[in-house]
This record gives C-alpha cells, sequence and structure tokens, in this order.
C-alpha cells in the first residue's frame, strides 16, 4: 500500500515538473501572425470556421489559408469545446494533410501485407459483388460496419448497414466508455451528464485527467473553478497533470474506485447529508440501496483501496455540506470506461452519488444536457432504407450496452466462430486498439470482406480486402454537427483547401457511389448539401450563415437549472434499483464486486492513459508531435520506485513487460506519481505498420497484453484486467 508521505512528496514535485508539459497542451496562437501577413502585401489570405477531427471534442477551429494552403489554425472562440483555444494536437495534426504517407489510391489486397491499386468503379464492384453474395448466402446479419462516429458518419453509416439489411452498426465505444455509458444510461436516462465546474465548490475527479485527456474549455473550466476556491480532489493510481489544478490526490489502488464510491455514499446517508427532498421527488429503490450501503463503512472500504477511513469519512462529509455544488466529474475511459469486471457498476455509484448530492441540473453540479432541434430528410423524396428486424449482433448477450453503441468487438468474436463474415471499418483502427490484436488479426482473417476507409495504412487497412483513402478533414465539407450540453448548438466541418491526392474521396461521396454500385442508389438521392439545408430548416439559420460562422450556439435553449427533467429511464426517475439490470440477470441494486484479476507481490496491474500530445493510434504518425515524445522520453512506462528498487531496476533501465499474452521491451520512468502494484504504459505507441515509418517501433501497444474479454454487463472490453511482470533487461 502507497506510503501516504511518498505521495504527497511526490506530489509537490511533480506540479512543478509538469506545468510545463500541461501548458504546452494548450498552447494558442495569437491573431498577431495574421494581421502581420496580411500587412505585408501579395498574400491571399482566407479564414474558414471549421472542425478539428485531432479528437473526439471536435473544436472548433478556424483555417488561415494562405495562397491556398493551409497556413495554421487558431480555435473558435463559440465552440463549446474550444473556447478560442486549441490543444498541441489540435494544431500538430492537421499537418496530415500534406503528409506524404497518406492513402492516396484504393488498394486491393494480393498478399500479405501486399496491395495493388485499382480505380474506384473496380473497388465499388468488387465490393458491392462480395456484399451482395455474403449476404445472399448468409442473410445480412453477418455483415457489419464499425466507426468512430463523426458528423459525416454519424448519418451516413448506420444508414448504408441498414441498406444492407444489418443491424451491425457499432461504436468504439467498447474501449472507451461503455461501461460508463450502460452504468449512467440504467441510472440517468443518458449515457453521460456534464458538469457545470466553472461553478463548482469541491469537485472529484475519478481517473479523469482534464491535464492529459485534454479538451481546452474543460482546462479553462477547471482554472476558473480553482480561481474561485473550488476544493479539487483527484482519484487515480496516478497522479496525472490535473495534479496542478488539484488540492489533493488519492492514490486509489487501481479497480477499486466503486469501493469508495459506495463508502463515500455509506458516509452521507451516516451523517444524513444527502438530499432527502431530491430522492424523494426523483429517484425510486433508495431503501434497498440504502440497506446494502450499510455494509459499505470507510474502514472496509480502506482495506481494498489503500485510502484511509479517515479520508473517505473527511471528504464525503465535505461534498454533503458542500452539495448541491459538489460533484463527481462523469468521467470517460480512464477509472471505469471499459476497465474492469466492476466498471459498469462503478458507473452507477457515481450517478447515484451525484443524486444523492442532489446536484442533478444544479449550479455547480451534473447537468443532463439539451440537444438542437435540427430537421430530416423528406421522407416522401429522400426514402430511408427500412429498419432491420435482426437484433444487433451482441444486443442478446449484452441486453445492458447501449444500443446505438453496441459491443464492437463481438464482430471479432463472430468472426472467430465463422458467425460474421464481412466487416466495413470507418475512421477507425481496431486491429491495433479495439482487443489483443492477435486475437483480432486470427479473427478477421476469417471474414471473407474487410473494407477500411482511412486515411493513412493503420494496421485495420493492412489486413483488409480492399482500402478506400479518404480525404482529410482540412480538405472536405460533412453533414452538420449537433452539439449537446448545458447550451446546445450546431457546428460545420468545412473544406479548407483543394484535395491533395486526386483519388482521394470525401466519405460522403463513397457511401453514395458504393450504393449505386450495390444497387440501393435510392436511399442515397441526396446531395450532402442538401442534407445539411434540411437539418438547418428548423433552425430559421441559413447555410450561408452557418458556412460563415462555423459554430452557431442557441442561448434560449440553455437547460434551465434548478428544474429537474423528466428521465429516459424506465420509471422516468433515477434508479437506484434498476429492472432492467434485473432482467438481465444482474443485482437491481449496486453491490460490490472485484475486478476479475489482482496483481500479485511480484506482479504489476498494467493500466493506461493519455498524453496531451497524442490521440489513440491516429496521431502517432505526425512528425512534429512525435519529435516532442523522442525528446521528452514519453513512451515510457511508469513504475513506482519502491517496486524499482526491488527488482533491480533504475530510470531509464531497459525492461521486459510479460503478460498471458505477450513480451514488450520498452524504458522505464522511475516515479512517485504512481501505486507500487500499477504499471502505467501511455496509450498512443506501438504503431506496427511500417507504412507508418515516423511512429512504427516506438514504444508498445498496451493492448498487445490485455487478453480478449467482454464485461459481463456492457460488453467493454476489460482493458485493465491485465496482470504483468517485469524484469530488467540489457539494452
Ligand atoms: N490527449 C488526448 N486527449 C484525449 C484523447 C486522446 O487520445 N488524447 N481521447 C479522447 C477520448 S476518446 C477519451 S475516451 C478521453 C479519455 O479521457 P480520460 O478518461 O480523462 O483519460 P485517460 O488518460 O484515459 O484516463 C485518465 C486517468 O485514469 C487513470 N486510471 C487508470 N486506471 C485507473 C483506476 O483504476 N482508477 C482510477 N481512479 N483511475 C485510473 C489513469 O492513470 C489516467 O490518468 O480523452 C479524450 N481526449
Ligand atoms: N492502443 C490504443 N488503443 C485504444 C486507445 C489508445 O489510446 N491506444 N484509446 C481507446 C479509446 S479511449 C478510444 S475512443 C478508441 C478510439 O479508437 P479508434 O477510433 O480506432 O482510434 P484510432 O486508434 O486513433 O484510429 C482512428 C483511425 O481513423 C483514421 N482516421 C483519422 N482521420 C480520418 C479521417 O478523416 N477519415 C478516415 N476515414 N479515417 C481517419 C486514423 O488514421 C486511424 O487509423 O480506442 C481505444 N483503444
Ligand atoms: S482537444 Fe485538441 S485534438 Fe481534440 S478536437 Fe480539440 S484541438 Fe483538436
Ligand atoms: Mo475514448
Amino acid at each position: 500500500m502507497l506510503d501516504s508521505k511518498i505521495s504527497r512528496r511526490g506530489f509537490i514535485k511533480a506540479s512543478a515538473a509538469t506545468t510545463v508539459l500541461v501548458s504546452a497542451g494548450t498552447a494558442s496562437f495569437q491573431n498577431w501572425s495574421s494581421k502581420y501577413v496580411k500587412a505585408s502585401g501579395k498574400t491571399e489570405i482566407k479564414e474558414i470556421a471549421s472542425t478539428c477531427n485531432g479528437c473526439s471534442s471536435k473544436c472548433g477551429i478556424i483555417g488561415h489559408i494562405k495562397n491556398g494552403r493551409l497556413w495554421k489554425l487558431t480555435g473558435h472562440p463559440d465552440h463549446p469545446s474550444s473556447k478560442g483555444k486549441l490543444c498541441a494536437r489540435g494544431h500538430g495534426y492537421a499537418t496530415l494533410v500534406y503528409s506524404k504517407e497518406r492513402l492516396t489510391q484504393p488498394l486491393k489486397r494480393v498478399g500479405e501485407g501486399k496491395f495493388e491499386p485499382i480505380s474506384w468503379d473496380q473497388a465499388y464492384k468488387e465490393i458491392a459483388d462480395k456484399l451482395n453474395t455474403i449476404i445472399k448466402e448468409n442473410g445480412p446479419g453477418v455483415v457489419s460496419l464499425t466507426e468512430d462516429p463523426r458528423a459525416t458518419g454519424k448519418f451516413y453509416s448506420p444508414r448504408f448497414i441498414q441498406a444492407l439489411g444489418s443491424p451491425n452498426y457499432y461504436t468504439h465505444h467498447v474501449v472507451c466508455s461503455n461501461s460508463r455509458d450502460a452504468g449512467f444510461f440504467h441510472t440517468l436516462g443518458v449515457t453521460a451528464t456534464s458538469a457545470d465546474i466553472g461553478s463548482s465548490k469541491y469537485i472529484m475527479f475519478i481517473g479523469r485527467s482534464y491535464g492529459d485527456a485534454i479538451r481546452p474549455s474543460s482546462v479553462q473550466s477547471l482554472a476558473d473553478a480553482k480561481e474561485k476556491g473550488a476544493k479539487i480532489v483527484i482519484v487515480d493510481p496516478r497522479l496525472n497533470n490535473t495534479g496542478n489544478f488539484a488540492n489533493e490526490w488519492l492514490a486509489i489502488r487501481p479497480g477499486t474506485d466503486l469501493a469508495l464510491v459506495l463508502a463515500m455514499s455509506h458516509v452521507l446517508i451516516k451523517q444524513n447529508l444527502y438530499d432527502t427532498e431530491f430522492i424523494k421527488n426523483y429517484s425510486i429503490g433508495f431503501e434497498e440501496y440504502a440497506k446494502e450501503l450499510e455494509n459499505y463503512t470507510p474502514e472496509w472500504a480502506e482495506k481494498l483501496t489503500g485510502i484511509s477511513a479517515d479520508t473517505i469519512t473527511r471528504i464525503a462529509t465535505d461534498m454533503g455540506k458542500a452539495k448541491p455544488k459538489a460533484l463527481i466529474e462523469q468521467s470517460w475511459r480512464g477509472a471505469f470506461g471499459c476497465n474492469y469486471e466492476n466498471s459498469t457498476e462503478t458507473g452507477r455509484a457515481v450517478a447515484l452519488f451525484n443524486a444523492m448530492l442532489g446536484n442533478i441540473q444544479q449550479q455547480g453540479g451534473s447537468i443532463i444536457g439539451a440537444k438542437s432541434h435540427l430537421g430530416a430528410l423528406d421522407p416522401a423524396k429522400y426514402p430511408s432504407p427500412k429498419k432491420p428486424e435482426l437484433k444487433k449482433a451482441g444486443q442478446e448477450e449484452f441486453p445492458l450496452a447501449y444500443e446505438e453503441q453496441g459491443v464492437a468487438t463481438i464482430v471479432a468474436k463472430n468472426a472467430m466462430e465463422g458467425k460474421m463474415k464481412a466487416a466495413i471499418f470507418h475512421h477507425a483502427n481496431p486491429a491495433l486498439g479495439y482487443g489483443n490484436p492477435k486475437y483480432m488479426k486470427k479473427a478477421f482473417s476469417k471474414m471473407d470482406l474487410i473494407v477500411t476507409i482511412d486515411v493513412q495504412m493503420s494496421e485495420t487497412a493492412l489486413l483488409s480486402h480492399y482500402i478506400l483513402p479518404d480525404v482529410t478533414y482540412i480538405e472536405r465539407d460533412e453533414a452538420i454537427e449537433s452539439l449537446s450540453g448545458k447550451t446546445p448548438g450546431i457546428a460545420l466541418r468545412q473544406q479548407m483547401v483543394e484535395k491533395v491526392h486526386p483519388e482521394t474521396k470525401p466519405i460522403h461521396q463513397i457511401y453514395s457511389e458504393l450504393a449505386k454500385a450495390c444497387g440501393f442508389s435510392q436511399y442515397f438521392n441526396f446531395s450532402l448539401d442538401e442534407l445539411n439545408e434540411a437539418m438547418l430548416a428548423p433552425t430559421g439559420i441559413t447555410y450561408q450563415q452557418l458556412r460563415q460562422k462555423g459554430t452557431i450556439m442557441f442561448p434560449d435553449m440553455t437547460v434551465e437549472l434548478g428544474k429537474m427533467p423528466e428521465l429516459k429511464t424506465p420509471s422516468k426517475k433515477v434508479e437506484f434499483s434498476s429492472e432492467k439490470f434485473k432482467e438481465a440477470g444482474f443485482s437491481p441494486i449496486v453491490k460490490w464486486g472485484e475486478p476479475k484479476v489482482s496483481p500479485k507481490e511480484d506482479s504489476f496491474r498494467l493500466i493506461t492513459g493519455k498524453q496531451a500530445i497524442h490521440s489513440h493510434s491516429q496521431t502517432a504518425n505526425t512528425p512534429i508531435l512525435m519529435q516532442i515524445t523522442k525528446d521528452y522520453d514519453l513512451e515510457r512506462i511508469w513504475m513506482n520506485p519502491v517496486r524499482a528498487k526491488d527488482l533491480g531496476i533504475k530510470d531509464g533501465d531497459l525492461v521486459e513487460v510479460k503478460s498471458s499474452e505477450a513480451v514488450s521491451k520498452v524504458r522505464v520512468k522511475v516515479t512517485e506519481r504512481i501505486h507500487p502494484e500499477a504499471i502505467f504504459v501511455p496509450s498512443h505507441y506501438g504503431i506496427t505498420s511500417p507504412y507508418q515509418k515516423t511512429a512504427v517501433g516506438v514504444g508498445f501497444g498496451y493492448m498487445e497484453h490485455v487478453p480478449f474479454d467482454f464485461e459481463a454487463r456492457s460488453g467493454a472490453g476489460n482493458i485493465q484486467e491485465v496482470i504483468v511482470k517485469v524484469r530488467k533487461v540489457k539494452g
């Protein structure tokens, strides 16, 4: 268990040492340069408002286009994610448009890792023929489409797969937030709340790092809260870079967050600090939960979490007193998005703790966001495909998973069992990031057709029969993005420069043309502009206005604080007890459950997380971002000095990391900022595609060590149920 003196000392040292990294992650350009060049004569500069594609925050950006080339980006002042600033990835990833390692033409696989260029017409014809044959022989339930949903994909991709008669549309959430989403959805009726950080008095982050998994406006809101005197506590086995803002770091034993939240809930009841009025008016099942909570004393939780009973009691009491301006931030991936067998239950417990504080729809609390009211295509003119009667693969096994997202890794499992024959991957790299790469490769080899639509030669593209080259986000218009939150709005991605490679095509065009080859062009008989016009119709905003502004917010539709909305749960209330869980064969109330595996004296749990300068696997091949990795040795794994000493390992040593699945070699960063039971591996490395020359061979991918698995409730990947041993090797 961690010595609190060590962690405190490490905390102070780390805060100073990491300031540089965090500020590098939120740097923003000033407008001075634009004015300077404008004043200097001949150069033509255009400014185009659009959105970033560096991560799922999709910040608003202003592209400054100099003589037809992308010159620089600045943050869109109105977009809720950017609020005028961009992060380092936002600036760096845009260089992709001019990368020499992009996909430039359709490719057909002719052998292991071997491809030949083909025409679009040939690609469409062969893909359509194969899809139609597979469906004719096996029915449409054996084809699937998976993506990281971005604006155009969100509309076109489900429509395309439905036109094939298949319900099998999946998103990346299975290795992101499926557990949290299921936990929240069945408790509050939304997969996530947002947090009114700037007005909160007491904020707890459980494995959510605004300082690493950066969204510029979130960093700003945290700085505002701090300035106003909010108390900020981070719960993380690792002192992450939010530490710069925090008053306190609780170095929890990984995988035990559920015990912490249960014990804090226990304290709220014991001290009579929960919101009885809120519970009476807006919830069901509280009595049952309160009875279960009697078991979960702070002393009980201390043994599991390593956080002292006094600390648990003090923090829960202070949060109870600060309510409703106190909250556990809803989190994302870090602690309970997709990591452990108990993650969905942690999600539920967090949502319920916030409900006990009565902070839902309160200033400084948890917000159930509002959505913009957008229009749809006229069905008389533009028919939609019929909703397939089949159930989405995976829904039977995981009925608690949020249906729209599904359980994407069921595609691999069913392929392994011969039940999934075809997969389309758009804007996704499942071969590297969704599950154990060896498992994925074997499963994918059993499918008759894999089509990948990407901008670079990803690990998934390498395993595909056909690769279709998308244009980059700098070169395309997209469908309108609806922004939900405290104040809803809309944003538009727009083409900033001419296509660099003539044989690349935007996704809406690819789907429409492939639909024609498949024989269902009637479902794609509209242009992207017609779709956008239809979406805009009810807003009273013209397409021209949106094109000019890029982001438009609807302040009139801001959620009314202090007013509880009707929830989308079966009871329309907060569910302390869930019939849905009972129907699925689980306890209707949250109970403590252990993670599946736990490290012993001589082993570690492998945990992972983001770094401010990279996104998943997609940015690793960006030279100016990878250079930062190399300059600061950021690909190293983190190990606590106590464990390092025992193993004879010094800072910078080369070690071998061994699990049931793989052996990797990497150098070590020895630091007090990590719990002794855990090894932390930054998540962005271990690219194996030889076509990504900048990225290949740097660090290792944590997924190599993750056994292919599903969390029983949400179907999430259980990606931190991983035990490793580490030993020093010569290097
Ligand atoms: N820089 C960057 N930012 C991003 C992204 C990116 O790729 N790069 N991706 C975006 C996306 S898709 C996502 S999902 C979010 C993720 O956003 P976050 O969830 O905030 O990010 P992570 O770094 O994955 O995890 C946060 C912290 O969880 C900690 N953690 C690990 N295990 C445990 C545990 O058992 N208990 C607790 N309490 N903490 C634990 C890690 O040490 C880490 O510091 O980031 C978004 N923003
Ligand atoms: N190893 C590893 N695995 C992870 C994570 C990680 O950080 N590391 N993060 C986890 C999390 S939180 C999430 S949300 C998921 C994310 O999982 P993915 O969505 O698969 O994210 P990436 O691994 O970045 O892969 C994105 C792919 O989209 C491609 N791409 C980028 N821009 C475009 C474009 O404009 N058009 C098209 N067609 N393709 C494009 C990239 O080249 C890349 O191949 O991964 C999870 N798994
Ligand atoms: S947080 Fe950074 S990478 Fe993500 S969308 Fe915003 S600027 Fe782009
Ligand atoms: Mo994610």
